[in-house]
């Protein structure tokens, strides 16, 4: 058998197929399942993609008018981006069930002899569609527990983080970006639009063990947690910059490549955080930990968490990790009594 450490030697340029083909033939006993999810999310960012560069000219982006589950003005291509990939999803036929931020609960697929669960938001930065600006999907693929051949039921999808068995996120941007993991390394893919393929152009991608970029809504500063505003100004005093899209997979992606940290922690308007623990910050905590970076609220691991709902939040500080560490420093000095 081909070592795993092999599919860094293919070449820039790889087919996102061929790699994935390549990278199956690695994994003892692979039926090909995966593979096959993997590429049927690849196709359905291909659509959403063409949607997405598309909104602007046939005016089919700004608000639909109907409230998704938490409550947020729903966009048109957020619609547009669920039933792509639920569609593409379903009908590949590995996955049992799905659950996604605009639904509030799970989506039973029918497939039930499908051995994989998905996680997703469809759309993710939608308030920023309007004003043409990067946004992205995020992806969390996890084995079912309860037997194949049943209907899935709601601990297939509890699953903490560390269970993932695959995690990426789709970047529409200046170009469009996949960017995947199965637990062996991060590998990026930048899409040829007029060949309709994904490329590799990023193999075995590592974020910096530290940086000097913090990415926050700093309007919210004010209500942020004492430890956190201290990371804040430590990093200010050091010449640190601001940089924050609003975007997270954006935001997340730039912090990958320059090396810093992403932070939304609890705030008065968001109590226990904004982002989603099951399609936001799980799928990108792994990421960043095969990146060689860290993910934590501030106390704990972010993979290590046990979900007891689909859409529930948690605060989230992600990225290089030696500015991830001072967080969870900063936290137990807070503890530390007087
Ligand atoms: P969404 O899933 O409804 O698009 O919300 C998530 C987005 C993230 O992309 C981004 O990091 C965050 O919300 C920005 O929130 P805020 O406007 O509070 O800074
Ligand atoms: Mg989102």
């Amino acid at each position: 058998m081909t070592n795993i450490k092999d599919s860094l030697l293919l070449p820039m340029g790889t087919t996102l197929d061929r790699f994935i083909m390549r990278n199956q033939a690695h994994f003892p006993f692979a039926t090909g399942e995966l593979s096959q999810l993997l590429r049927d999310i690849a196709l359905a960012s291909k659509i959403v993609n063409r949607e997405i560069n598309r909104a602007g000219l046939i005016n089919i982006s700004g608000s639909v008018g109907s409230m998704n589950v938490q409550g947020e003005d729903q966009q048109k291509l957020d619609v547009v981006a669920d039933v792509r990939f639920t569609r593409a999803i379903t009908n590949g036929g590995e996955v049992c069930a799905i659950i996604s931020e605009e639904h509030d609960d799970m989506i039973d697929t029918g497939n039930h002899k499908g051995k994989y669960i998905m996680a997703m938001d469809p759309l993710d930065g939608s308030s920023n569609i309007d004003v043409n600006v990067a946004v992205g999907t995020i992806f969390s693929i996890y084995r079912r527990l309860s037997p194949i051949g049943t209907p899935p039921d709601l601990a297939d999808v509890l699953q903490k983080g560390s269970r993932q068995v695959a995690a990426g996120y789709i970047l529409y941007g200046s170009s469009t970006m996949l960017v995947y993991t199965t637990g062996h390394g991060v590998f990026g893919f930048t899409y040829e639009p007029s060949l309709g393929e994904y490329y590799l152009s990023h193999a075995n991608m590592r974020i910096p063990a530290t940086g000097s970029i913090y990415s926050c809504n700093e309007a919210n500063m004010h209500t942020f947690p004492e430890p956190v505003r201290q990371v804040i100004d430590n990093m200010r005093h050091e010449g640190a910059s601001s940089r924050y899209i609003g975007s997270f997979v954006a935001d997340f992606h730039r912090n990958l490549f320059k090396g810093g940290i992403f932070m939304y922690p609890e705030t008065a308007k968001s109590p226990k955080g904004k982002l989603r623990l099951m399609y936001e910050c799980n799928p990108m905590a792994f990421l960043i930990e095969q990146a060689g970076g860290l993910a934590t609220d501030g106390t704990r691991r972010i993979l290590d968490i046990e979900p007891t709902n689909l859409h529930q939040r948690c605060p989230l500080y992600v990225g290089s990790k030696e500015l991830v560490e001072r967080v969870v420093k900063q936290y137990e000095l807070a503890q530390v009594p007087a």
